[in-house]
């Protein structure tokens, strides 16, 4: 029994390779984990904290540097599971300061919950 207990602090994956024919994956265990297999009885998840990168590429259209956006047409990012959209963006300062209307750019996005932040621009 100690065994199961912690094979079950780590993967799924341990107990199937263990032979095991207990029960599967804890249903707690959300789908949407981040890779952290180690961390996990340290860390409480806190998917919401963690956040997805991703890496877009597309046309930025507007700048409003007053509001620290940026608008980019951009294709589908598989990286955040996002389709091809034109959409406004947070950017950190200095995406801001070079971003430039009608320019092509490849761009690192991260998003959490409903926030979204673009963290580098690229040309390409
Ligand atoms: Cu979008």
């Amino acid at each position: 029994m100690k065994h199961a207990l912690i094979l079950s602090a780590g993967l799924a994956v341990a107990l199937a390779a263990c032979g095991q024919k207990t029960e599967p994956a804890p249903v707690e265990a959300p789908t949407a984990a981040p890779a952290t297999t180690g961390d996990m009885a340290a860390m409480p998840m806190a998917p919401a904290e963690a956040g997805k990168s991703g890496v877009g590429s597309g046309v930025i259209t507007a700048v409003d540097a007053a509001a620290g956006s940026v608008t980019i047409d951009h294709g589908p990012i598989p990286g955040v599971g996002w389709p091809a959209m034109t959409m406004s963006f947070k950017a950190v300062p200095a995406v801001v300061a070079k971003a430039k209307v009608g320019e092509r750019v490849q761009f690192d996005v991260t998003v959490r919950g409903r926030e979204s932040e673009v963290t580098a621009i690229r040309p390409e």
